[in-house]
């Protein structure tokens, strides 16, 4: 006989042979429940006064018997519905309330989130005969974004619903919508944005828009966004247990593969998480991880990014092995390294030694070939700036060269240097570099710290930022910030605001004055001379080059 599950201590043995013997029972397929297993259920329910359910299969055979207190009821592990998929769980909750109480929200909770076919509630009158029927099923997407469907019934024997063909149609239904939505195979995202606690709510707006363009950036279709304003921070799941639940509810119905959040989880914050969900969880820092991970091309870079994944899932591993793959999964389940996941930490510790040990070795060589390239003594200016400022299309525009320069985030990794002539045939060398984003993490730039000190090789920086931008101070902060931890504030630097081709006339030249900077538009080839002559002065006259020294 199988066993009775949940709340079973101090009932009587008759009281729990009875609770044995559902298991013999059946209902028709298409029946909610049996009037009969209706009264069994309630009249052992009023007796032990606590709720008494079954889950029951399609086929209308009893699957689970549960036993709970007398305001709720906890499921046996039935394992977790697949993230994405179009099925339901082919089980249905059918238990009794004591009190007379419509379906509360644990019920939805559940139903939703194991993706039950339906839950019935039956009320128990005094006499312990069923009552009232309250009964709930999910809803596919709808304009009202509604997640289910509620019903109360007069009782047990004027149930219509017709339980097997209901949940065929409801999987038919989701099936449809998931055909549909299925475009080009690109993962599915909802966004989390996190408000509240020192951060106003438009300043979380505009950071969520920047979470976009990431997601966007990495490949990824944003199917929804959502922003939780809170006072503070949940120490486990970071936004609370009640809102990762809407969300999670959400996600389940748009049929998401994975959640975005808009902040950095901490380990253990993301281990809670993963273990609420079967989704995929990344937070802000592995999506960017995850940018440079598909966009690294030097051997350097992908030994750098791939330390810099390692390095931040390292704490993460802990919990459970499911969870764990979906917190190292990574988008498209690329995780770190070309290797399958290493889960085991001490490897994953030895990876990170023997990375280490490479990349400090390659940047032995690079200092040799920096030496070797500037050895005629050219002066170097750099440019940098937030990431999408129009950086390469600035090089491209100033040296007449063609490196990569395109509309998402990050499309620079590998410094890039070029030659650039000014007047009286003086030369410089002009270099491009990785862009900078707000809150960069910390791991990534240990990783790119080498290739970032070629900056200071720099005798100028171009701090290129697009005056277009609504969060244009917010970028140029973030980028003085990273300099600043870089040292780098002591070079010589020009604001160059690019982009102006986009603002009406004359506000980007207002805007650059105001900062004495240079006004340009990169594409339209607008400014440049303005530019260069402050560079020219800045380097020859005013600059760590000595006038004359090189070329004239
Ligand atoms: N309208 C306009 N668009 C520009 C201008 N300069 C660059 N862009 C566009 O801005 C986008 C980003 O340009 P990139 O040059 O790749 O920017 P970046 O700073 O090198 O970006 P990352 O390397 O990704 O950090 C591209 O779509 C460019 O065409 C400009 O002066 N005006
Ligand atoms: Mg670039």
């Amino acid at each position: 006989m199988q066993e009775v599950h949940g709340n079973i201590l101090g009932l009587k043995q008759s009281q729990l042979h009875a609770l044995r013997r559902t298991y013999r029972r059946r209902v028709d397929p298409d029946e909610v429940i049996s009037p009969e297993l209706a009264r069994h259920l309630t009249a052992l329910s009023r007796e032990t006064n606590r709720q008494v359910g079954v889950l029951l299969d399609r086929k209308g055979d009893v699957q689970a018997v549960i036993v709970g207190d007398a305001r709720k009821l906890t499921l046996p592990d039935v394992g977790r519905a697949r993230a994405g998929s179009h099925r339901l769980r082919g089980l249905r909750l059918v238990h009794t309330h004591l009190d007379g109480e419509p379906l509360t929200r644990d019920d939805h909770t559940d139903l939703a989130l194991l993706r039950l076919d339906l839950v019935a509630a039956l009320e128990v009158g005094e006499d312990g005969l069923p009552g009232q029927v309250h009964l709930a099923h999910l809803l596919p997407e709808n304009p009202q974004g509604a997640l289910w469907k509620d019903e109360r019934v007069p009782s047990v024997h004027e149930l219509s619903y017709d339980a097997r063909a209901g949940a065929l149609a409801l999987e038919e239904e989701f099936a449809r919508a998931q055909t549909a939505r299925r475009t080009g195979g690109r993962e599915r995202a909802i966004l989390v944005g996190v408000g509240g606690r020192g951060r106003s709510r438009a300043e979380a707006e505009a950071s969520l828009a920047e979470l976009r363009e990431l997601a966007r950036t990495a490949g990824v279709e944003v199917i929804d966004a959502v922003l939780q304003q809170r006072r503070e921070v949940d120490p486990r799941t970071l936004i609370g247990k009640g809102k990762l639940e809407d969300v999670l509810l959400r996600s389940m119905q748009l049929m998401a593969d994975l959640i975005v959040f808009d902040a950095d989880l901490s380990p253990s914050q993301a281990i809670h998480v993963a273990e609420a969900t079967s989704l995929k969880i990344l937070d802000r820092t592995q999506l960017i991880l995850d940018i440079f991970a598909q966009r690294a091309q030097s051997a350097d870079g992908k030994l750098q990014v791939e330390l810099a994944q390692l390095k931040y899932l390292y704490p993460r591993l802990v919990g459970r092995d499911d969870s764990l793959s979906r917190l190292a999964g990574g988008i498209g389940g690329r995780g770190p390294g070309e290797t399958k996941l290493e889960i085991d930490r001490r490897r994953v510790r030895d990876r990170i030694t023997q990375l280490e040990r490479r990349i400090e070795a390659l940047s032995g060589s690079r200092a040799v070939r920096r030496k070797q390239r500037n050895e005629n003594g050219l002066p170097v200016l750099s440019i940098v700036g937030y990431t999408n400022a129009g950086k390469s299309t600035l090089l491209n525009a100033l040296t007449g060269s063609a490196v990569v320069a395109e509309d998402v985030l990050f499309a620079t990794l590998d410094p890039t240097s070029r030659r650039l002539r000014f007047p009286r045939d003086r030369e410089v060398i002009v270099t491009d570099t990785v862009g900078f984003i707000r809150d960069l993490p910390e791991d990534l730039v240990n990783a790119f710290r080498a290739t970032l000190e070629e900056l200071h090789d720099a005798d100028l920086l171009l701090h290129v930022v697009d005056a277009s931008d609504p969060r244009l101070d917010a970028q140029v902060e973030a980028v003085e910030k990273i300099l600043g931890g870089l040292g780098l504030l002591g070079v010589p630097r020009v604001l160059v605001f690019n982009k102006i081709d986009r603002l009406p006339p004359g506000q980007g030249e207002e805007l650059a004055h105001l900062r004495d900077g240079v006004a340009v538009s990169a594409v339209e080839r607008r400014g440049l001379e303005e530019l260069l002559a402050r560079c020219d002065r800045l380097l020859w006259r005013e600059g760590r080059v000595a006038f004359g020294e090189a070329g004239g």
